[in-house]
């Protein structure tokens, strides 16, 4: 099966929450709140891809050392494997700010429950839960 590496982060601002947004309508799994991110494209590397998402989906400019591996989530979908590194983030410059008409919200982990999530994102709750406690 074809292997789609995908990045992901979980940004946290000085309370201890975390940023999710609403994938919008017309794309795959529209309405479900992730971890902001996207594909990797061909020769470049994870971190770099991600820096150029959050740059492109939320108009802040991350730093590569301010990005830190937590996890993964690994899930098969029908056309293909989703292989993707969560990666966190406390750091940035610029205003979070929905460049894409997508809805965003700051969560408390405990409360990421409580928006529906893609299959591959809600298993990477516990590891923030552990991270950041409530
Ligand atoms: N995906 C799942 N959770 C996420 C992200 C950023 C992406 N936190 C899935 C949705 C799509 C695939 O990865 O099936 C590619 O994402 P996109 O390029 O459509 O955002
Ligand atoms: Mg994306």
């Amino acid at each position: 099966m074809r292997l789609l590496l995908v990045v992901a982060c979980a940004l946290i601002d000085a309370d201890a929450r975390v940023l999710i947004a609403q994938r919008p309508e017309g794309k795959a799994l529209a309405g479900l709140w992730e971890f902001p991110g996207g594909k990797v494209d061909p020769g470049e590397r994870p971190e770099q891809a991600l820096i150029r998402e959050l740059h492109e989906e939320l108009g802040i400019a991350v730093k590569e050392p301010c990005l830190a591996p937590l996890t993964f989530a690994s899930f098969a979908y029908a056309e293909f494997h989703l292989l993707m590194p969560l990666f966190i983030c406390r750091r940035w410059e610029g205003l979070v700010g929905a460049r894409e008409g997508q809805a965003l919200k700051w969560v408390f982990p405990k409360d990421l429950r409580s928006y529906p999530m893609p299959p591959a994102d809600a298993p990477l709750i516990p590891a923030l839960i552990d991270l950041l406690g409530a």
